[in-house]
């Protein structure tokens, strides 16, 4: 079954808007499977954020994921990693639709409350980056016949 890196950035975190992202989660069917609260280092965040490290804004990024605490999860269903993307939004929060995390909740691209893996393999490099194998738990719900 697909996973994903899911992660409540420190902007969702200081706006008391964990329960509320995880709920969205949970009510769409997904399984949770990993959960850890942390503050991510330098070094984890250079290589979370490899892609972008040409950018003009990366400093600033760097400096804004390691300002304070993370929810980092690993997210299970079927198509979730796409599906992921589709829940939270567009990145910049004034193009995200109505409906998604990004349009209902957040308002700057460099404050958007969530990160979500952008593909299959962007998503088993962030979750082996962030969990290991052990942290990952197999565990049956009631209700995953009706979901799966
Ligand atoms: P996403 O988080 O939707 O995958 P991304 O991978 O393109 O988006 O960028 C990673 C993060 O970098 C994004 O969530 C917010 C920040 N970011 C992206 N574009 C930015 C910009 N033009 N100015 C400031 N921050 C930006
Ligand atoms: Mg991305």
């Amino acid at each position: 079954m697909e996973q994903t890196f899911v992660m409540v950035k420190p902007d969702g975190v200081q706006r008391s808007l964990v329960g509320e992202i995880i709920r969205r989660i949970e009510s769409k069917g997904y399984k949770l499977k990993a959960i850890k609260f942390m503050i991510i280092s330098q070094e984890l965040a250079r290589e979370h954020y490899v892609e972008h490290v040409d950018k003009a804004f990366f400093k600033d990024l760097l400096s804004f994921i390691t300002s304070g605490p993370v929810v980092a999860m690993v997210w299970e269903g079927e198509g979730v990693i796409a599906s992921m993307r589709l829940l939270m939004g567009k990145t910049n929060p004034t193009e995200a639709e109505p409906g998604t995390i990004r349009g209902d909740l957040a308002v700057k691209v460099d404050q958007n409350i969530i990160h979500g893996s952008d593909s299959p393999e962007a998503a088993q490099r962030e979750i082996s980056l962030f969990f290991q194998e052990r942290e990952i738990i197999d565990y049956n719900r009631a209700i995953d016949r009706w979901i799966s």
